[in-house]
């Protein structure tokens, strides 16, 4: 079959036929009236040949639609350029290797999920002893010193803990996007590192389903990871920048 780069559609039946489902609630009762209010709205989106394929009362005055639709638009894949960390991921093994031949000392990272959040999973599949997706996290790695703080760290005890214990690294976890608030939140992590003259001592990570690199870039981070990230990379990173740091200060170069 020959795809056309510069003329991807969606397909649900044949192939670029651009169909397409769409799921959304409305605050109007459930019914015929809801069910056409749900059609209208989805061919003001552009949706072509549509119908409400499921409806459902969600109470107290709301309703649920799925609707299956045609959609016109399609995406030219040979302009999307996407900024991501570039790591050529070693393993458990060789970054423990890495660090103790190159940088001769353990790295200490401090991590948490900062303001409101409370979404743990992700941090703890980074960190935690026991890993993730069949790789073990920060923690198992003998040249790691890893600190989970948990949820709901304030940046603020944050910054503290990673002070205390002479950090290397700072990971952060944001998962709510919830009316921006983790744009807030981790701008006020680096404004607050900032005003305390402490944003060059720490290499600064954040992670999260709605993280992109791009993002992290242009709050003020030094990576960000998103969906799917493995402890690997995350360590290949941390052991490859502050390796990278010690032969800039030390004036070495080459390699
Ligand atoms: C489990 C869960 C919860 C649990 C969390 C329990 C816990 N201890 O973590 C509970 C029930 C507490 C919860 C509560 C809420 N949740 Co919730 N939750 C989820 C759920 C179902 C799964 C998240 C998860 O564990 N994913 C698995 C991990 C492994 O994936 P991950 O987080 O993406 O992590 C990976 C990467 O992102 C990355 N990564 C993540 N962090 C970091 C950090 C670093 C440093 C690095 C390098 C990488 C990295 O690496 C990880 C591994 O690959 C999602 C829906 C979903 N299916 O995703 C909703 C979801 C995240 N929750 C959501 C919401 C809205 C809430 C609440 C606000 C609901 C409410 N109204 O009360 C509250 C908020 C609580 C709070 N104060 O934070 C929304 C967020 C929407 C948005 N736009 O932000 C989601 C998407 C559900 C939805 N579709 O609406 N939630």
């Amino acid at each position: 079959m020959q795809i056309d780069e510069k003329r991807i559609r969606a397909y649900g039946d044949t192939f670029n036929d651009g169909m397409i489902q769409l799921s959304f609630s409305l605050p109007v009762e459930h019914g015929p009236k809801g069910d056409e209010a749900a059609r209208i709205l989805a061919g003001k989106m552009g949706l072509e040949e549509l119908e409400v394929a499921f409806s459902r009362d969600l109470g107290q005055g709301f309703s649920y639609y799925i609707v299956y639709g045609r959609c016109p638009a399609y995406v030219d894949l040979t302009q999307i350029q996407v900024s991501q960390v570039e790591v050529d991921a070693m393993d458990y093994y060789e970054i423990n290797r890495f660090i103790e031949e190159r940088i001769g000392r353990p790295l200490v990272v401090v991590g948490a999920c900062t303001g409101t959040d409370a979404h743990t999973v992700g941090l703890d599949a980074i960190m935690n002893m026991k890993g993730y997706a069949g790789e073990y996290g920060l923690e198992r790695y003998p040249q790691f010193h890893a600190y989970n703080l948990g949820s709901q760290v304030p940046n603020p005890d944050l910054i503290g803990r990673a002070v205390e214990v002479e950090a290397d690294v700072i990971l952060v976890s944001q998962v709510v996007t919830q009316k921006n608030v983790h744009l807030e939140n981790l701008t006020n992590l680096v404004e607050l590192l900032e005003a305390e003259g402490l944003r060059e001592r720490f290499l600064l990570i954040v992670g999260g389903p709605r993280i992109s690199h791009e993002m992290a870039l242009e709050l003020g981070f030094d990576a960000g990871f998103g969906p799917g990230t493995l402890p690997p990379e995350v360590a290949t990173y941390i052991a490859q920048e502050i390796y990278r740091g010690q032969r800039r200060d030390s004036g070495k170069s080459g390699e």
